[in-house]
């Protein structure tokens, strides 16, 4: 009997660690986390599996040399010659690699292109962040930086005072799609892993942008297409991605988010989402749901830091008893420079469903990573 009892324990233990863990207890709303500068010294535990309240909050207990937790904003004008992206970072280098040296964690990095063909990057540097949860949206203070977000389910305002860097202004973000998670829905007990380690929640997968900056002496006041994210990992991104092509854009009625990536493991890992009139068609992991492959230019798969670039790429999205989106999209200017291993570019795209009618003047902004 007691043999019996020992083993049956042995059985369970282990399978209840492998249940995932929540490293957020929550205790009601709002949820205040402070993130101090410098990184924690201990070991972490990161969120895998949704809650009923925290789509956009924090999702690490802490974070420490190898992980990182961000929120990720952007806007492009109709006519891409304007981008701005604004991420709100408590990451290292050590942790995401496309990030200078610093003993600081909470960084703000604002991303731009101008009109003129500028396009240049600033970072800010925080004392502390506090964010605060609250209905499933979040909002952010980066302390010292004149940098902050303030979100609600129906509108996120991005505000930047921050004159001595010659960067100021607003960013409201409006109308939002419906928000989704790598697997489905905003709903709680997603699965919010992407790829191995990789967490992701979207919020935003396409709104109104309204910005009004003014970045070094250049009045940028437009509408565009706007959109906010965030990711997390337990682990530094290089210990798990190969490659990875994201992006989201508005087609004709649609709004569209896609991801495919290669983890080091070798495996393919895509997410899909499409939503119309406010209402989601698609939001899938399921590897059959996505396929995006560059095109034109450098168009091998999988890509290489030996290679060179695509001009553009294709993307196949099952949309279920819609039928299936093909969409050509094709660079117009390249907005951020990581050099071999990182892009981002504004883009057009071109598409049509289940072969049916041609939609054209798609606007796009996307990503391109190569990481061996
Ligand atoms: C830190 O950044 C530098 C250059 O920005 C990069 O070369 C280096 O690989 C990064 N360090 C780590 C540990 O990734
Ligand atoms: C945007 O860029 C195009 C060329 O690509 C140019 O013709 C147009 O004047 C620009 N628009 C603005 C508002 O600068
Ligand atoms: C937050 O999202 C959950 C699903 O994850 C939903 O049930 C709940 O109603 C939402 N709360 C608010 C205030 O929108
Ligand atoms: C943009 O900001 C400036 C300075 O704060 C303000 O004077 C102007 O009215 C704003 N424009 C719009 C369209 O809100
Ligand atoms: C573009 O505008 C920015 C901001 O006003 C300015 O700093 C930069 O020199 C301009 N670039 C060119 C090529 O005119
Ligand atoms: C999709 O997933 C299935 C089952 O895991 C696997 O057999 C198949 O090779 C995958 N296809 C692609 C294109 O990765
Ligand atoms: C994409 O471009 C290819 C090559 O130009 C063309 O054959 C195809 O019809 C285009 N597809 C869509 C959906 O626009
Ligand atoms: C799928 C995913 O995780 N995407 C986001 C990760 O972070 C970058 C910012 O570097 C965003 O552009 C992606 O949307």
């Amino acid at each position: 009997m007691k043999i019996f009892l020992l083993s049956w324990l042995f059985l369970i233990l282990p399978a209840l660690s492998l249940i995932p863990t929540n490293g957020f207890p929550r205790g009601g709303t709002p949820h205040i986390k402070t993130i101090p500068a410098k990184a924690f010294a201990g070991a972490i535990t990161a969120n895998s599996l949704s809650t009923s309240d925290n789509l956009d909050g924090p999702q690490l207990s802490a974070v420490n040399k190898n992980s990182f937790d961000w929120w990720y904003f952007d806007v492009v004008s109709r006519d891409l010659n304007t981008s701005l992206t604004i991420t709100f970072f408590t990451a290292l280098n050590s942790s995401f690699p496309f990030l200078p040296p610093s003993n600081n964690v909470d960084i703000v990095g604002v991303f731009y292109s101008l009109p003129n063909g500028t396009s240049g990057t600033k970072l800010l540097y925080a004392s502390e962040v506090i964010i605060t949860t609250e209905d499933n949206a979040s909002c952010g203070q980066y302390v010292g930086t004149g940098a902050s977000w303030s979100g609600t389910p129906d509108q996120y305002k991005i505000t930047i005072n921050a004159p001595e860097h010659g960067i100021s202004g607003t960013f409201l973000l409006r109308n939002p799609a419906p928000a989704h998670y790598p697997c489905g829905p905003a709903i709680a007990k997603q699965n919010m892993m992407v790829a191995p380690e990789i967490g992701w929640s979207n919020i935003i997968p396409d709104a109104e942008g309204i910005v009004n900056f003014t970045i070094l002496d250049s009045k940028l006041e437009f509408e565009g297409i706007a959109y906010h994210d965030k990711n997390w990992s337990k682990e530094p991104f290089q210990k798990n991605v190969a490659s990875w092509y994201w992006g989201h854009g508005r087609l004709g009625k649609y709004s569209i988010v896609w991801f495919d990536t290669r983890g080091s493991d070798g495996a393919e890992y895509t997410s899909s989402y499409a939503s119309k009139d406010g209402k989601i068609i698609v939001t899938s992991c399921k590897n059959s749901s996505l396929t995006v492959r560059p095109s034109g230019g450098d168009d091998q798969y999988p890509p290489s830091v030996s290679g060179g670039d695509p001009t553009g790429f294709t993307i196949k999205m099952d949309l279920g008893d819609a039928g299936t989106l093909d969409v050509n999209v094709t660079m117009k200017a390249m907005v951020a420079d990581g050099g071999v291993s990182y892009k981002r570019w504004t883009a057009t795209m071109e598409g049509s469903v289940s072969n049916g009618p041609l939609i054209t003047g798609g606007v796009a902004l996307l990503e391109q990573f190569k990481l061996v």
